[in-house]
């Protein structure tokens, strides 16, 4: 055989193998760019689409064109679950979360501390949002709450705080920060600033009794109230108990309907002044 024949075909048999190893190689990588690029594209596709389908905040709604007050989900942490809030778009610029809404006393409110952390009530009707909920909205941005009141001469009202903030059930949902009033409700929540909340199972008041029972409400009760708006729904003229705010109509009447409502103040909008959201 010729020498040279031989050296030939084992370089050739030398650059098939090396042939093979290589479109392993090339087999491989094709196979790892696939996998990583669908790994980045699938969480690329998830937050895209959770950002685009859940408003952080129904004035976040606002923002992006949702003009007619209703039903909508938010998702003010990304770090929870989604859920369902009425959005009152037209009062007072809109972009307001509704938190509690009472007009006809249809709901008892005189409910146990479970119920008052999950929420009870219809959205569309009378309802509690919850104060877990509550928290998350109010515990990630700077807030300002809106509460809005009607006695049974039809007479309106309204108290307007800059700032308002719950904490979390570790701190017993406490009114944790409350300020900047204006309106014409006049202001009966500051006697209640920097209290926890009490249910008629969790008394967290001040008092020696316990204020929920007494006064058959859910409060941020301090040694008691000077305003009760979960109270008994008692129709006007009555007792300490019922839906109070005593700066419009004195400690002894129950009004007729009681609105509060929530949205990101200016600061909080910009997410310049998050407040401690633990
Ligand atoms: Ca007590």
């Amino acid at each position: 055989m010729c020498p040279g024949f031989q050296h030939s075909v084992t370089r050739k048999r030398l650059s098939n193998k090396s042939k093979m190893k290589s479109a392993a190689f090339f087999e491989v990588a094709i196979l790892v760019t696939f996998f990583v690029y669908a790994a980045y594209a699938g969480t690329r596709n998830y937050s895209t689409l959770s950002q685009q389908v859940f408003f952080k905040s129904c004035m976040d709604a606002k923002l992006k064109g949702i003009h007619s007050s209703g039903l909508y989900t938010i998702q003010p942490d990304y770090a929870h679950e989604p859920f369902l809030v009425f959005c009152e778009m037209e009062v007072d610029g809109g972009g307001w979360t509704v938190i509690q809404n009472r007009f006809d006393g249809s709901i008892k409110f005189y409910q146990d501390w479970p119920t008052y952390k999950a929420g009870f009530g219809n959205l569309r009707g009378e309802f509690w949002l919850g104060l877990d909920r509550i928290h998350e909205i109010t515990g990630i941005f700077v807030n300002e709450l809106r509460v809005e009141l009607e006695d049974f001469e039809n007479e309106t009202r309204f108290a307007k705080y800059s700032v308002f903030s719950i904490g979390s059930e570790a701190e017993y949902f406490s009114l944790k920060a409350l300020g900047g009033y204006s309106g014409t409700a006049g202001d009966s929540l500051e006697y209640q600033a920097g209290q926890k909340f009490s249910t008629y199972d969790q008394d967290h008041d001040n008092s020696e009794n316990n204020c929920a029972v007494t006064f058959t409400g859910a409060w941020w009760y301090n040694a008691c109230h000077r305003s009760n708006l979960n109270g008994n729904y008692l129709r006007g003229e009555s007792n300490e108990s019922g839906m109070v705010w005593t700066k419009f109509r004195g400690i002894k009447y129950s009004l007729k309907t009681s609105r509060m409502m929530v949205r990101p103040s200016s600061e909080g909008i910009d997410s310049t002044m998050a407040v401690d959201a633990s």
